[in-house]
């Protein structure tokens, strides 16, 4: 989770100083949604299809730190050789996509492909809450719970499309959306990496025994701006949400909290050196 802040924090100052190709959406608050997700996962035949926010989701899959920044800043070492970008990475069962919604359906198909194989594999699909104004994800719902599709709807609900809040765009109830198509649904606290972790692991088990598809519904938010800097939300409640950040959380829970410092250090030191290695090696 450490990793992954540091690793976003650095692509927003790379981005300031004008050396990162394309955009960045980064993930900073919500770690623990990305890591408990991806511990409950078999790396090995598990299919995990990001968005548009997928950084969190490729390092706990990959810890591949070095093939995204390079991939970002448009270095041929990028895991898809510079040309992807950030909202367009592949590697091994990882993809992305920055259209919303539209891994959805994909996943749909990519799970079913797997279950006609015997293949045992779970497919993920990663979505935000202003992605249920996408009605491929309700047709991807409908057809995923008809055919008992192994595959997980993990939903990071951070409040805001952008900057529009969930209830200006939303009517009704949004965690209710899966059960409306048969959808056995989990809601807990995305800030908890414990909880995130313990409803996963039995959520993909699910998906894996019974073939019939689950959705995770996490309750999280985003401390920095949608992208770079595009932000109109209350401070007031940026800072509230702050004191519930889930690497503070966590340190809390496991009395770590001295040394976070240390592991931030280290981090920090792996960062300087990638950078640093890039930004020497540029073609
Ligand atoms: C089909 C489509 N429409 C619009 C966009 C532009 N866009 C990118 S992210 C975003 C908001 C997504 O909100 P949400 O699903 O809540 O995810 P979050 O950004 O909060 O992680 C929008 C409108 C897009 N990528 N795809
Ligand atoms: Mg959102």
């Amino acid at each position: 989770m450490i990793t992954i802040r540091k690793l976003e924090e650095r692509l927003l100052e790379l981005f300031s100083s004008g050396r990162l190709a394309g955009t960045v959406h980064t993930c900073i608050g919500q770690e623990a949604c990305a890591v408990g997700i991806a511990s409950a996962l078999d790396l090995d035949r598990d299919i995990v299809f990001s968005n548009h926010r997928g950084h969190g989701h490729y390092i706990a899959y990959s810890d591949d730190v070095e093939g995204l920044i390079a991939e970002v800043m448009g270095h041929p070492d990028g895991v898809c050789g510079g040309i992807g970008g950030s909202q367009h990475v592949q590697l091994r069962n990882f993809y992305t996509n920055g259209i919303q919604g539209a891994g959805a359906p994909i996943v749909v198909g990519m799970a079913l492909a797997e279950k006609l194989k015997g293949t045992g594999s779970v497919a993920v699909v990663n979505l935000g809450d202003g992605t249920f104004g996408e009605g491929a994800l309700y047709e991807a719902m409908n057809i995923a719970s008809l055919w008992d599709v192994p595959m997980i709807f993990s939903v990071e609900h951070n409040r805001y499309a952008q900057t529009t809040p969930f209830e200006l765009q939303h009517a009704g109830d949004l965690s209710g959306r899966g059960e409306a198509f048969g959808i056995e649904t989990h809601r807990l606290d995305g800030m908890d990496v414990h909880a995130v972790a313990e409803a996963a692991s039995g959520a993909v088990a699910r998906a894996r025994s019974s073939m019939r598809p689950q959705l995770i519904f996490m309750e999280t938010y985003r401390f920095a701006p949608h992208s770079k800097g595009d932000d109109f939300r209350d401070r007031s409640e940026i800072e509230r949400y702050r004191q519930r950040d889930p690497i503070n959380l966590l340190a809390r829970q496991a009395g770590l909290e001295a040394q976070v410092g240390e592991i931030e250090a280290e981090v920090k030191e792996r960062l300087d050196g990638i950078v640093h290695r890039l930004s020497e090696d540029r073609p």
